[in-house]
């Protein structure tokens, strides 16, 4: 049996505060078209009906990737200066990086957690503690100040993989995603990498049934935020009055996630102190997913200044895994 594992939460700093939820509802909503940040998906029962989502037929990206975690574990650590401390960035519920670690078959001395969501990083910790892991260390923050903070608490000597997987990515434009993974580049060094799990562009049917289910789901997923919003910033959104729609935009190679209004209403929003009208059919823009091409992913991180990919493709799932070297 190994010593009792460590498992400390990082120094404490400000948690996103109400006020900024509302600030940030406030002003997506005023845009044009209306729209809501998606990291607020994530709080308790948004992680929970994420990890349903997971779990659909029609949502592939968690199954493929973990098969391609479980078959390439070595392959993909292979290159890395040992020691190797591992950072995931939006961890979930911390499945895929319990397989990687399991089919690596090796001991790290640090693993860091970094997610915005409280309850995804309790699931990752019970999950991670099972492994008898020799020290777990856990951000609640954004990808950015997760980061920062990740790499402030390397060991000396160690190397560094970042783990940005499930195709986390795909939820910014492209702008926004390269100024991340130039951002993800800037702060690692030498023998340090990014393991990137990205979806790939695939037949529009499979990815309407991907982000509007049969079982809705995604729906519900998406529904959830409007339902956050009354309840912690007294909302009056009528739930059943807003319907998902998800549009395949193939000249931006995204998924656009919509609740659209059945009919013409006004919603007070009271922490925000905002008042916005829907005519019917008036929408609001809740997420995007964009998908990719294998090249896009590798001009995307060479671009970020990283020195080399490899990758590992589902081509029957159509997901990619990448690792970009830094050198
Ligand atoms: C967590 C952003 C990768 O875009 O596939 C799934 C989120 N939204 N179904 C994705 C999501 C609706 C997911 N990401």
């Amino acid at each position: 049996m190994s010593k009792p594992d460590t498992h400390r939460r990082a120094p404490a700093s400000p948690q996103p505060s109400e006020a900024g939820f509302a600030a940030d509802i406030c002003e997506y909503l005023q845009r044009t078209p209306r729209q809501l940040p998606s990291k607020y998906f994530y709080d308790e029962l948004g992680s929970a009906i994420f990890e349903a989502i997971c779990r659909l037929p029609w949502y592939r990206i968690t199954r493929a990737e973990s098969a391609l975690l479980a078959r390439h574990a070595r392959q993909i650590l292979a290159p890395l200066p040992r020691p190797v401390t591992i950072a995931e960035l939006g961890c979930g519920s911390g499945e895929k990086l319990a397989i990687l670690l399991g089919a690596a078959g090796e001991r790290f001395p640090l693993i860091q957690l970094i997610d915005i969501s409280p309850a995804a990083l309790d699931m990752a910790q019970y999950r991670l503690r099972a492994l008898g892991l020799p020290s777990l260390l856990s951000h609640r923050a954004t990808y950015e100040e997760g980061l920062d903070r990740a790499i402030r608490q390397r060991p000396g000597k160690a190397s560094v993989l970042v783990l940005f997987l499930g195709s986390n990515i795909g939820n910014f434009d492209p702008p926004v995603a390269r100024g991340l993974l130039a951002r993800i580049r800037g702060v690692l060094r030498e023998g340090d990498a990014l393991l990137l799990g990205s979806d790939l562009v695939k037949p529009e049917r499979d990815l309407l049934l991907a982000y509007d289910d049969p079982l809705q789901v995604t729906a519900a997923f998406n529904l959830n935020l409007l339902r956050r919003i009354n309840d912690e910033l007294g909302g009056t959104f009528d739930l059943g009055r807003f319907a998902h729609r998800a549009v395949w935009n193939a000249a931006e190679r995204r998924v656009e996630m919509h609740r659209v209004s059945r009919g013409r209403q006004t919603v007070r929003i009271a922490a925000a102190n905002l008042d916005v009208a829907f005519e019917p059919d008036d929408s609001i823009w809740t997420e995007s997913s964009h998908k990719y091409e294998p090249s896009q992913v590798l001009d995307e991180g060479l671009a970020a200044g990283f020195s080399r990919g490899e990758q590992w493709i589902d081509a029957d799932a159509r997901f990619a895994l990448t690792r970009f070297s830094v050198s």
